[in-house]
């Protein structure tokens, strides 16, 4: 089998008890050790806490998972030299019986063929900057466009290109909307600069939102983007130091594809002596309670 289902999760879908999912390249590549860890522990514990099974999704010696268990989260925090799974990455590893962190275009995927409806991340990929000349722009929006899950995100990594970011999910059709805001998040900044079309109040508008897709023949994911508080966000004068000096070796490095977000964020880490690790980790949290939220109030209406 390629494909598997933990068993509290398969159960919980079976009853139709709530379920949350977790991806797993934030722990093997989005944050160091023993934070990621401690991170991915939380998440699971935050969604339990409101009501939810959490499904953190990996692929352990080929087989990918929907649900892995402690022992699993643990080998994708501390095993050395796990690859980097995008959607297109999945039958590779499968047939080569590899292990591999799924990003969210590889988790949004494996959750909806499982039938997981919501998902919760730190931000999305995207558009990175100067993708007009290199052409970088993250499987995570295309993903997004055709499957259907709703993921809970704060929204896309502020090292990318926010507006164009933007601009390529209203092409590919993909629904965005702010949790009790109009203003597109930053990630570690609670606003990004740029506005949103709709925004919802609750956790029942957002489970109507989902439940309406399919029924008008909508086969896209959805974004909930949720800002954290303004008083809890990376400094915006810190940030910008931050960013410059992170593209800044980015770029003097030469480094590309799939190791730029993971080069980034760790750059970001040492910049800021810690302090964005300890912001999204805060955006993972708020973020597993908020999908775990939604799924409660969905399997209500159910
Ligand atoms: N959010 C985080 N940390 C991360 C990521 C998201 O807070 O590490 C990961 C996700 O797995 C996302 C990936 O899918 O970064 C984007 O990588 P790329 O830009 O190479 O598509
Ligand atoms: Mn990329």
């Amino acid at each position: 089998m390629s494909l598997e289902v933990g068993a509290d999760v398969g159960e919980a879908l079976d009853r139709g008890v709530p379920v949350v999912a977790l991806e797993s390249t934030l722990i093997s590549h989005g944050l160091p050790h023993p934070q990621n860890l401690e991170v991915a522990r939380e998440a699971e514990r935050a969604v339990r806490d409101e009501g939810a099974v959490p499904a953190t999704i990996g692929v352990v010696s080929g087989v990918a998972k929907v649900g892995l268990d402690e022992a699993e989260i643990e080998l994708m925090a501390t095993a050395e030299g796990i690859p980097k799974l995008s959607a297109r990455d999945l039958p590779f590893a499968v047939a080569k019986k590899s292990h591999g962190a799924t990003t969210v275009a590889a988790t949004a995927h494996l959750a909806a063929l499982a039938g997981v409806r919501l998902f919760a991340t730190g931000g999305l990929g995207g558009v990175h900057r100067e993708a007009s000349e290199s052409w970088d722009v993250s499987a995570d929006l295309a993903a997004l466009a055709g499957t259907p899950v709703a993921v809970v995100c704060s929204g896309v990594k502020s090292i990318l290109d926010v507006p164009a970011t933007l601009e390529c999910l209203e092409t590919l059709g993909v629904p965005v909307v702010g949790f009790r805001t109009l203003r597109f998040p930053g990630f570690y900044l609670s606003d990004s600069g740029f506005s949103l079309h709709w925004s919802l109040q609750c956790a029942e508008e957002a489970a109507r939102t989902i439940q309406s897709l399919p029924a008008l023949g909508l086969a896209s994911g959805l974004v909930v983007a949720n800002p954290l508080p303004e008083d809890e966000q990376l400094d915006p004068a810190l940030h910008e130091r931050a960013l410059r000096t992170s593209l800044e070796e980015l770029e003097r490095r030469g480094i590309h594809g799939g190791d730029v977000t993971p080069f980034l964020l760790d750059h970001f880490a040492a910049e800021t002596e810690g302090e964005s690790l300890r912001v999204n980790r805060l955006i993972i949290l708020r973020n597993a309670r908020l999908a775990a939220h939604i799924a409660v109030a969905l399997s209500a209406l159910d």
